[in-house]
């Protein structure tokens, strides 16, 4: 399958999606969104790739939507569209995904990074959630994500100025893991996937479960939520391997079973 906006590659148990429109900030129109979702649904297929790195260039990871794609949109073209489907896609991407953040993060691009498990900043990135200066709001989970990392007021400054923050500042309000200089950025976006790819992978697939559930439910559903995906981590191979290994004082071998 050929690809006409991203790149990717896979290297051992971990893939990357690089984003490719650098003359327009890498700004996520129709067809690079319909890309991304084909390349998950790709690794997701993949049973040798355990964690997906996403990212973008020096200059921007992306600088939101192709806003050209928005002149003309009826409310109704905007609802019935392929949009919403699009990004219900990456939402429920099963593994591992890690936004490595250079440049530009604004708009979608603040939102596809967020809808990623773990984000590494390069000390160039900046956030920013600019809707409110089209006319419009964030639409792809900017208004419900970014309050529940950075907290209802730090939310609220940057949706309703629009202004960018820095990579220290997103670090500081718990928007970002960590903050690195640009030319270590994939090194530590792929030190982190790596030792994840190391892990027994339908655990790790189940953890992340549990901890997205703990977002949208009340304590005591998310509580039998993760007791049912626990049990369930002691049907597979991999637990067995994991205790075996502990007691025999070696190094676990996971395979995914
Ligand atoms: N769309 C299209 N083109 C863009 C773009 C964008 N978002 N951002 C930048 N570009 C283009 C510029 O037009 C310019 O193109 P040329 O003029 O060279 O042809 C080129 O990229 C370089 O940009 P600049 O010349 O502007 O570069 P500067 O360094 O001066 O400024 C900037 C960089 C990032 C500050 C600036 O480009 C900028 O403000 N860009 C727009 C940022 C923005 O407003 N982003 C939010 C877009 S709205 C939804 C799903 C998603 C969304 C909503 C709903 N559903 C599921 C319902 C998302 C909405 C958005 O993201």
């Amino acid at each position: 399958m050929e690809f006409q906006n991203i790149l990717i590659q896979v290297d051992g148990h971990v893939a990357t999606i690089r984003l490719n429109r650098p003359k327009v900030l890498n700004a996520l129109n129709g067809q690079t969104m319909d890309e991304l979702c084909q390349a998950l649904d790709r690794f997701e297929a993949d049973p040798e790739v355990r964690v997906v790195v996403l990212t973008g260039d020096d200059r921007a990871f992306a600088a939101g939507a192709d806003i050209g794609e928005f002149a003309g949109v009826t409310p109704v073209g905007m609802l019935e569209g392929p949009r919403g489907k699009r990004w219900e896609r990456i939402r429920a991407f099963p593994k591992p995904l890690i936004a490595a953040v250079s440049g530009y993060c604004l708009g979608g691009g603040c939102e596809l990074a967020m809808a990623c498990d773990i984000i590494v900043a390069s000390e160039t990135a900046r956030f920013g959630q600019p809707e409110i200066n089209l006319g419009i709001l964030p639409g792809a989970g900017g208004t419900q994500r970014l309050p529940r990392a950075v907290g209802k007021h730090r939310a609220m400054e940057m949706i309703l100025t629009g202004r960018h923050i820095t990579a220290q500042q997103a670090y500081e309000w718990g928007l970002v893991n960590r903050v690195v200089p640009p030319e270590a950025l994939l090194d530590e976006a792929y030190t982190l996937a790596r030792e994840i790819a190391s892990k027994a992978p339908v655990a790790v697939r189940l953890a992340k479960a549990a901890v997205l559930k703990s977002l949208d439910t009340p304590l005591e559903v998310g509580l039998d939520y993760e007791r049912r995906l626990f049990a369930l981590a002691f049907g597979t191979e991999d637990k067995e391997e994991g205790v075996r290994a502990f007691l025999e004082k070696r190094k676990p071998v996971f395979q995914g079973r």
